[in-house]
């Protein structure tokens, strides 16, 4: 059993470097040259917000499960667990997200989030190691009853998806659409 967890663990590591990779060469010729780093964006100043969106998050669903953004918008996500489950909030593409849900079946195999919740203690013997705690700044995870905020900045007009990674859940329908348009004004 240890020897299949750790084949798993690199599995998922050796996947998200090579995914990784991947998106940023995919934003580079995406956004034209501008070298802006990722088209999804990037992490924003809640104090330089143009508006918040609440989203709250069920037993599997998003509420609302539609947005429109433009390009240029720093948007204060304001998230709420009103479900029984812990749930993720994570800003991303398709295949990001595809990746992403290897990486949240591994942690849940390794115990440092449950079904219902995160496994604090868990999560800090793995922190340092090898990259596995959940710090990525495109997502945040709730545990039931709670609400955590994020702030991003979208860059550049494209097509996203924020979904929950938590093993099956996604499937389960817990996803929806961004999409995020042209700057205002831009005249194009
Ligand atoms: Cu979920």
């Amino acid at each position: 059993m240890p020897v299949q967890l750790s084949k798993s663990l690199a599995f998922a590591l050796a996947f998200s470097t090579i995914a990784g990779a991947g998106v940023a060469l995919a934003a580079g010729s995406h956004s034209g040259g501008h070298g802006h780093g990722p088209a999804i964006g990037e992490p924003g100043d809640g104090a330089a917000a143009d508006r918040t969106i609440e989203v709250v998050m069920s037993d599997n669903y998003f509420e609302p499960e539609h947005l429109t953004i433009a390009a240029g918008e720093t948007v204060r996500f304001v998230v709420k667990n009103d479900g029984e489950f812990l749930h993720e909030f994570n800003l991303g593409t398709a295949a990001m997200h595809a990746t992403h849900q290897k990486e949240m079946a591994t942690m849940m195999e390794h115990g440092m989030i449950t079904p219902t919740g995160i496994d604090h203690e868990k999560m800090q013997m793995d922190h340092g190691g090898h990259g596995m705690e959940h710090d990525d700044a495109n997502s945040v995870l709730v545990e039931p009853g709670a609400t955590k905020e994020l702030v991003w900045r979208f860059t550049a007009d494209t097509h996203l998806e924020f979904a929950c990674n938590i093993p099956g859940h996604y499937e389960a329908g817990m996803m929806g659409e961004i999409d995020v348009t042209k700057p205002a004004g831009s005249g194009s």
